[in-house]
């Protein structure tokens, strides 16, 4: 069939109010490993990511890479365990980890974006001293918890018209010490520091359901509260809607939990009247 190119020249017509709204903007993309999916998923995540540069956005990625992980540490013999969502990181398991996320996982989303014509510079919470932690719960080992936030490498990358990737890795206190730090937890973190306008959480869900399954596609962090403590949310969608609420009190103006593995997810949420997802703000 023909390709209908005037729906296109219409789309694009359609888009122009909200590129003219986020000109300017700088939106915190949380691109999970269960997100990412094959290489041509990735191809299409980057290309959505150089569009929103092109169009005077500043985009900032903060991935994961969980999947990753634990197929590398499978191939090492080394068991995986997670408690409360959390992997429990062993002084083993935090080489392995900063070597999948800063090493192949950051890399190859790097190649991804500058293949699509942006220009990507992979980082981790390390360089600059960008995200410093503490030790989050002694159960979990070297799991981090942020408690310094140094945004300014942030800017200094988004001004000078580079692509900011960033893997969840971050040094602490002590010289010497890495920390692994939840995917969701440090694009929260990036994001409230910055004052995002936007933090997007790409998952593998549709977004936050209510209790007949339906997405509910806005929310104030009020509801999300009564959610949580009702049980209406769940499972891993607990730690995805806290990092929501700590990120609107640090002043991110909206977070938006949608399915990464929808073509455009991105593009869909910030350019279209239809959005996206589940949109969290006051
Ligand atoms: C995560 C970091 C990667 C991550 C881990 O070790 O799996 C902790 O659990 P996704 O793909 O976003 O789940 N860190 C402390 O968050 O990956």
């Amino acid at each position: 069939m023909d390709r209908d190119w005037t729906t296109t020249a219409r789309t694009l017509s359609e888009a122009l109010p909200y590129m003219q709204r986020y000109s300017g903007a700088v939106v915190v993309v949380k691109f999970g490993g269960n997100a990412m999916g094959d290489q041509d998923d990735m191809a299409e995540f980057a290309r959505d990511i150089v569009l929103m540069k092109q169009v005077g956005i500043h985009p900032v990625v903060v991935h994961g890479g969980g999947p990753m992980i634990n197929e590398m540490l499978g191939k090492l013999g080394i068991e995986s365990r997670f408690v409360r969502g959390k992997r429990v990181t062993t002084q083993e398991t935090v080489e392995v980890v900063e070597m999948i996320l800063s090493g192949l996982v950051n890399k190859r989303i790097v190649q991804a974006i500058n293949d699509a014509g942006g220009r990507a510079v992979g980082i981790s919470g390390k360089d600059d001293d960008l995200m410093v932690c503490e030790a989050d719960d002694p159960e979990l080992g070297f799991v981090g918890r942020p408690i310094e936030m140094n945004v300014q490498i942030i800017r200094d990358l988004y001004m000078a018209g580079l692509i900011p990737v960033i893997a969840p890795v971050a040094t602490g206190m002590a010289d010497n010490e890495t920390f692994n730090v939840n995917g969701d937890t440090a694009a929260g973190a990036i994001a409230g520091a910055l004052k995002a306008d936007r933090l997007l959480l790409l998952t593998d869900v549709a977004g936050v359901k209510d209790s007949s399954g339906e997405v509910v596609t806005q929310m104030t962090p009020e509801q999300v509260r009564a959610m949580i403590a009702d049980g209406t949310i769940a499972g891993g969608m607990i730690p995805k809607t806290e990092t929501a609420l700590k990120a609107i009190e640090d002043g991110v103006r909206a977070v938006v939990i949608l399915d990464g593995r929808v073509d455009n997810a991105a593009l869909l949420e910030l350019f279209t009247e239809h959005g996206a997802g589940s949109l969290i703000r006051s």
